[in-house]
């Protein structure tokens, strides 16, 4: 193919007031006939507020549109923190049709792109990245309202039972342990789940992009690394780093590849 163009776009946040929903559906309708590929970039969905299933019956319309889209357009789905419960689903309709993943690799212009949401950097100090991605999963389910959830989940951790037993066992804080103190680690862990459950207008930046351009040095050396998650969109080529934004509070950044490089695009 002669026009190869891949889009990019990420942090939707469909099912809260600030998502631009509506803007959203026009842009998909009207992806030019030169895209060949849309990789939706993590938090498309948000289930930390929202319940995960009325999220998605509130918009099954989008969800056929996106699958209506194939094969003209090939769309992959790397899955973010917010809609992280979506990887629990391989099999099902949405899992296949959407090649659901953590993180994906494609090739412009003999560039080797690498596609993840962005909250591995979140794991840098958060711990191991399986304990984030466990915490991410039992926010998802967590409830309607994220003050609920975030007191359910301090209940948990306090009183070692329910959804986060994974993590304190992560964490090694065993409610039958031996250890004295046990509760001597809950500050650690309370201190870094407070950071993350911020907006991330809230957050600071700057670590993002630090630990973003550790990852493209070690981990994903060779390759441009895009990510989302950080609400700022920005494209770096001598970095080889790229973000793609978000679409809520009027934002509607999006990112164009193809054989010439990355541009960050607003619709
Ligand atoms: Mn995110």
């Amino acid at each position: 193919m002669t026009n190869r163009k891949c889009i990019a776009v990420s942090d939707v946040h469909l099912g809260i007031e600030c998502s631009n929903r509506s803007k959203f559906i026009d842009f998909i309708d009207n992806l030019g006939d030169d895209v060949d590929r849309l990789v939706l970039l993590g938090d498309i969905f948000e289930f930390w507020k929202r319940d995960p299933v009325g999220v998605l019956l509130e918009n099954t319309d989008i969800i056929q549109k996106l699958m209506s889209m194939e094969p003209e357009i090939n769309i992959s789905y790397v899955v973010g923190n917010h809609d992280f419960h979506l990887i629990r689903f391989p099999q099902s309709y949405f899992g296949v049709k959407f090649d659901l993943k953590h993180d994906l690799g494609l090739e412009y212009g003999g560039t080797k792109y690498r596609f993840i949401h962005g909250y591995q950097l979140e794991n840098m100090q958060f711990g191991t990245l399986a304990t984030y991605e466990t915490f991410a999963d039992a926010l998802c389910m967590a409830g309607d309202d994220v003050g609920k959830a975030a007191e359910i989940i301090w209940e948990k951790i306090g009183e070692g039972r329910g959804i986060l037993d994974m993590i304190r066992n992560f964490l090694g804080i065993s409610r039958y342990s031996s250890d004295p103190h046990p509760g001597a680690t809950l500050p650690w862990i309370k201190e870094r789940i407070d950071e993350i459950m911020l907006e991330p207008e809230e957050r600071s930046m700057e670590k993002y992009e630090k630990y973003a351009v550790e990852l493209v040095n070690e981990k994903y050396k060779g390759e441009f690394l895009i990510y989302g998650h950080s609400h700022e969109p920005y494209v770096k080529m001598d970095k080889n780093l790229a973000n793609t934004g978000s679409w809520v509070w009027g934002s509607s950044d999006y990112l164009e590849i193809d054989k010439h490089g990355v541009a960050l695009k607003s619709y």
